[in-house]
């Protein structure tokens, strides 16, 4: 071969590992600003509130096709939201800690593309551990250690990202046995990044914030809580639990709702669904709505007719995807 053909040949694939390894890299710090817990509210650095709003993917593994560029950047312009939740699971349907190493890869690369669509986006993200089979997250804890670790090592300039460390906490998991898991990973998130927020769940579906309230983990800032409710199942006496708890000053995040019942499918109800989202105004609470996906049950966004994964239409909603596109 001449020598001017294999220096080609060689520059052609210095170019192919060189554009893999840019792929690998994690997308450049977002523009968008830190957000500090102050009181029970989320604030900007110049101390002004700021509430969260956006969606929740279903689970990563069964509806990764959700994740895409146009399809977070067309929320942000048209919908007017301002963040969006990565629900990976961790023990049902593919979960990171029960699947295989293949699996676990996928995930992780979905999680990747979904920052740095996020990102590029403008929205803050989440990365959610979404303890619900497994029940404690305690059943996991040494996989949350590392996996968080290694995500707040690779997103530690991202002020757009935000870790919520288990979904929720069931079972009749003690809010004791929270409070350690929640110690040993938010130690371990700190060892890398300093400051990023962390939502903790709470008891019983993250419903008992009222526990969590009476002794909350201490020594670490920018720390919330989940309070997560459907409408159809839970009313006035959750409030009343989140109010004692913001009574006594613990910081609340809805990262997850819906307004059909707790299983995720059944009728919607609208009214207790506008009861709550006066509360969530009125105490200013971050919120994420259930589940930016097509499958076939009321808590879904997408009609499961429609197979668009951008560009949505009224048509493409559900009832209740008409609903939560109407609060943001
Ligand atoms: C539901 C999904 C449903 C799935 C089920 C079990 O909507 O398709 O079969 O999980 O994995 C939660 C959970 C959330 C639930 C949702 C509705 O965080 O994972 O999703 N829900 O049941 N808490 C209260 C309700």
């Amino acid at each position: 071969m001449k020598k001017g053909a294999k220096c080609r040949i060689i520059s052609f694939f210095l170019v192919l590992v060189l554009l893999a390894s840019l792929e690998c890299m994690p997308v450049q710090a977002a523009k968008l600003p830190a957000l500090k817990v102050k009181g029970t509210q989320l604030v900007n650095a110049k101390g002004k509130t700021v509430q969260l709003k956006g969606v929740s993917t279903h689970g990563l593994s069964w509806f990764p096709q959700y994740v895409n560029q146009k399809g977070f950047t067309y929320m942000k312009k048209k919908w007017g939201i301002n963040a969006v939740r990565l629900a990976m699971y961790t023990a049902e349907y593919n979960g990171y800690c029960t699947a295989d190493a293949k699996n676990k890869r996928a995930l992780e690369k979905t999680i990747d593309k979904g920052v740095k669509y996020a990102t590029k986006a403008g929205l803050y993200v989440i990365i959610d551990w979404h303890v619900l089979s497994d029940a404690n997250p305690k059943t996991y804890e040494k996989q949350a250690i590392s996996f968080f670790k290694k995500m707040a090592s690779k997103y530690k300039k991202h002020t757009n990202v935000i870790y919520e460390i288990c979904n929720e906490p069931n079972g009749g998991t003690s809010w004791s046995d929270i409070r350690s898991y929640a110690g040993k990973v938010v130690k371990a998130i700190r060892s890398k990044d300093k400051k990023a927020v962390i939502l903790i769940g709470t008891p019983t579906w993250s419903q008992d914030v009222d526990l969590a309230a009476d002794s909350p983990l201490t020594g670490y800032k920018n720390l919330m809580y989940s309070l997560h409710f459907y409408a159809g199942t839970h009313g006035e006496y959750l409030r009343q639990k989140a109010q004692t708890a913001l009574d006594k000053g613990l910081p609340l995040f809805v990262s997850e709702f819906g307004i059909s019942d707790a299983s995720g499918n059944g009728n919607l109800n609208k009214e207790e669904g506008s009861r709550w989202m006066k509360f969530l105004k009125k105490n200013k609470i971050s919120y994420m709505g259930w589940s930016l996906s097509n499958k076939d049950e009321s808590s879904a966004l997408l009609r499961s007719s429609s197979k668009k994964v951008t560009g949505w239409k009224n048509r493409d909603l559900t009832p209740w995807g008409k609903w939560l596109v109407k609060q943001f």
